[in-house]
């Protein structure tokens, strides 16, 4: 490689890292963030609510949203689909049954299309007489961010498209 396709390719990187992080910042500063909880988080109960809910700091899309509620024995507690209204995301939660931490884990899009996901827990401290959903498919609730590789690919092929073109037009 050239000296001036050296200086080339490591502009261009840097213009893509540059690039990068800043649609990664300013995307992340306008995702919905989730502001309250019911239960709220850590909060120990003695019976649980008809629903469990989270709100947010913006209305939500009512698209693609998902929420379960996990209990400590791994199975689900949440019944019926969620639903969305304005800044509010919940779901139905079924009598509770053993004590111990029940984990609410969301999955929602913002008003700008990006998906936000994450859980809170709360502690049942009497055990209910009710009994569980199906054992909770946990594949379904990892974390929903936009993936970063994405941008390194984009970064590695505008950088070698960019040597190549140095190179085949050298003088
Ligand atoms: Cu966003």
């Amino acid at each position: 490689m050239t000296r001036r396709a050296r200086i080339v390719a490591v502009s261009v990187l840097l213009a893509a890292v540059a690039i990068g992080t800043t649609l990664t910042a300013g995307a992340a500063s306008a995702h919905a963030a989730r502001v309250s909880a019911d239960p709220a988080e850590n909060a120990a109960i003695s019976t649980g609510p008809a629903r469990v809910s989270a709100t947010f700091n913006e209305d939500l899309q009512t698209t693609f949203v998902a929420m379960t509620v996990v209990g400590p024995d791994g199975n689900l507690w949440s019944s019926g689909q969620p639903q969305v209204r304005g800044p509010v995301v919940s779901v139905g939660l079924r009598p509770l049954g053993p004590t111990g931490n029940y984990t609410a884990n969301y999955r929602v899009t913002s008003a700008d299309g990006h998906v936000v996901s994450g859980s809170w827990s709360f502690r049942l401290t009497a055990p209910g007489t009710g009994t569980p959903g199906p054992t909770a498919d946990t594949s379904d609730t990892d974390n929903g961010d936009i993936p970063v590789w994405p941008f390194i690919v984009g970064a590695l092929v505008l950088v070698g498209g960019a040597v190549l073109w140095q190179v085949r037009n050298r003088p």
